[in-house]
């Protein structure tokens, strides 16, 4: 039997996805209201796909609950924030989970670390607990999770992986685990090669991204069109740029990152630039918002709405959203006022919130585009006697502003 330890974005999914080819699993969360929504046949977030997954799952038998379970396999699919003061990785939920594991485990058995993790930090700080609780016995594995929100249930067949242990046995063990509903390649590594090639792919799109950003920002000051640029570039066969945007949430390229600046702050310069540089991207466009305005002879605040507030498209996550940084960020200023809509979100989570796209529109002049859900992009029309500040590059219509 396998017990997933986290039922968040990446446990739920890959525990559904090991139910439903062949495998007894048990999902354990503390959070009783997150398991008691599961239990009455409820996913906890939007995802394509999931729903369907969730109920062959049913089928399958999996079984949801607040318990740690007896058995040789564990999956730990726990949150790893970092600390804002030292930019380091925060393991303490990581660790909190392998020392609820440690008192029901059975001897010898394999705990796959599926968690973003800094490279050294299950030699650091996991390690350290097998070692006090005198259970050296069990096995631990890094198969660092790779899915994409929006695109998981397809991702979870479809990608390459990576599994990190110290016995290449046991590694092949666990490679035949995730080969049961993996279509693509596993690579069986070191453990601390797992923990830097995850935390190195997803610095590698945020250093990508903020170079676009600072590509906008040239740009803006040029009153050079940055997507015809990137766009041309990129028919050069080795050029891949990425696109410019209002910021970068998640809780993965905007976090993950922090962890090398933290580790390395004197080797890790560019992505510590980078970093930078995309945290500012909230308050370019606020700046762009204000300068809009001015140019318009706008001056009522309120008349003025941010369209979107995940932190990308067609998803309902929120964490770290360009949005919520842009509206602290005017807050910081003491001022309030903007106007905010997004399809996925149905609760009140900021202030001026609507709830339907058509009241949004009605009480606005000025749309800034901060995401770029299929439901804007189906009603363009409605935008067309607005100002626009669009910063996806979606609008097609004159006058649009960018950023
Ligand atoms: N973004 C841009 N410009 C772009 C692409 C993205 O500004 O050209 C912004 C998005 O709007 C969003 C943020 O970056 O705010 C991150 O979005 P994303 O779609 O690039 O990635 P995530 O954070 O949803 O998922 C990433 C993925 N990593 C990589 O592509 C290397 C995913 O595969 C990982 O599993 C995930 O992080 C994770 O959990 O680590």
């Amino acid at each position: 039997m396998i017990n997933v330890i986290g039922l968040g974005y990446i446990g739920l999914p890959t525990a559904l996805m090991m139910s439903t080819h062949g495998a007894k699993v048990v999902g354990t969360d503390y959070n009783k209201e997150l398991v008691a929504t599961l239990n009455v046949g409820k996913t906890t977030f939007k995802e394509s796909g999931l729903d369907e997954l969730f109920q062959d799952a049913l089928k399958a038998g999996i079984k949801f609950t607040t318990e740690y379970q007896v058995t040789d396999t564990y999956i730990i699919s726990v949150p790893t924030p970092y600390d804002k003061f030292s930019k380091r990785v925060d393991a303490c939920y990581v660790v909190a989970a392998i020392k609820e594991v440690l008192k029901v485990a059975l001897k010898g058995a394999t705990i796959v670390i599926e968690s973003t993790v800094s490279p050294g930090t299950i030699e650091k700080s996991v390690r350290p607990v097998l070692v006090a609780e005198k259970r050296e016995d069990i096995n631990l594995v890094h198969a660092p999770e790779r899915i994409i929100p929006g695109n998981m249930v397809y991702e979870l067949i479809h990608n390459n992986r990576t599994i990190g242990a110290d016995d290449k046995e046991i590694g092949e063990k666990v490679k035949e685990l995730y080969a049961s509903f993996c279509q693509s390649e596993i690579v069986v590594t070191d453990i601390k090669t797992a923990e830097m090639t995850k935390v190195v792919e997803n610095t590698f799109r945020a250093v990508n991204i903020a170079f676009a950003n600072e590509l906008a920002k040239i740009c803006r000051q040029e009153n050079m069109d940055v997507y015809e640029i990137i766009k041309i570039c990129n028919m050069h066969p080795r050029v891949n740029i990425l696109q410019p945007g209002p910021g970068v949430g998640g809780h993965c390229i905007s976090v993950d990152p922090w962890f090398l600046v933290g580790d390395y702050p004197a080797l890790a310069k560019v992505i510590d630039e980078s970093m930078k540089t995309n945290d500012g991207m909230p308050d370019f466009v606020l700046n762009r918002v204000y300068e809009i305005m001015k140019e318009k002879g706008m001056t009522d605040i309120t008349r003025v709405g941010l369209y979107g507030l995940t932190y990308k498209e067609n998803v309902d996550d929120m964490r770290e959203s360009p949005t919520l940084q842009l509206l602290e960020s005017q807050e910081r200023h003491l001022a309030t006022g903007l106007k905010v809509y997004d399809p996925f979100i149905e609760k009140d989570v900021v202030k001026n919130q609507c709830h339907d796209l058509d009241e949004f529109l009605n009480s606005v002049d000025f749309v800034v585009i901060m995401v770029k859900h299929n439901e804007i992009k189906e009603n363009m029309d409605k935008l067309k006697n607005k100002v626009v500040l669009d910063c996806h590059n979606i609008c097609k219509f004159d006058g649009v502003y960018h950023i």
